[in-house]
């Protein structure tokens, strides 16, 4: 099983839920960029006050405190990791790549859960998070088709992207990933 991964798609799609299931199954260290800005978040610390105004514009948190947290973690990771939500565009993309050279860790397999505009939107209104409401829920999807869609691409390029339909239940999606990356 391959133990240097990425869950990429848009908000709602399931890279949250997939990832924290493949992680305590395969004992890998679950990298989640949203749940680290919301623990900074819910600090209370300044860095904190000001990626909640950010997150809860659905707008993306600046890449420099984004790259210092994935920077502290991954690099004190020996078994395996999986970076969920992390890069977000082409930016952070570049950043994670010169990362991993320097750490001697390739990325080895990207999973693209897919899945269509009004599953999301159901979804995350569903769970009722302070940034899934309507208008926030939009403007997620826009940046994600315009930040975070080209890298869809540049891993195809790389070999080493695999695409998951993501509207199926839970355990069915799970099943395809194992199979993906066995
Ligand atoms: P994230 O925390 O990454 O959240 P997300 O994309 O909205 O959710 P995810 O796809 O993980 O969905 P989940 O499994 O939870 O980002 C939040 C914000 O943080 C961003 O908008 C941004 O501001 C900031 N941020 C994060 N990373 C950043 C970065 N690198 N750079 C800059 N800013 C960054 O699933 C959603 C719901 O669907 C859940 O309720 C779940 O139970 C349900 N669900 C999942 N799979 C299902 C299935 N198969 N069937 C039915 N329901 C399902």
């Amino acid at each position: 099983m391959k133990k240097k991964l990425l869950f990429i798609g848009p908000p709602g799609a399931g890279k949250g839920t997939q990832a924290s299931l493949f992680c305590a199954k395969y004992g890998l260290d679950h990298l989640s960029t949203g749940d680290l800005l919301r623990d900074e978040v819910n600090s209370g610390s300044d860095l904190g006050l000001k990626a909640s105004e950010v997150m809860n514009k659905g707008e993306l948190v600046s890449d420099e405190l984004v790259l210092s947290i994935v920077e502290g973690r991954l690099v004190n990771i020996k078994k395996g990791w999986l970076l969920d939500g992390f890069p977000r565009n082409v930016n952070q993309a570049n950043s994670l790549k010169k990362l991993l050279e320097k750490i001697n860790q390739p990325l080895e397999a990207v999973i693209s859960i897919k899945i269509a505009d009004d599953y999301l939107i159901k979804r995350l209104l569903a769970r009722g998070r302070e940034d899934d409401n309507e208008e926030v829920i939009a403007n997620r999807l826009k940046i994600y088709r315009e930040k975070t869609s080209p890298l869809v691409d540049l891993y195809t390029k790389q070999g080493i992207l695999m695409e998951i339909d993501g509207n199926a239940d839970i355990d069915v999606v799970f099943s395809c990933i194992e199979k993906g990356l066995g």
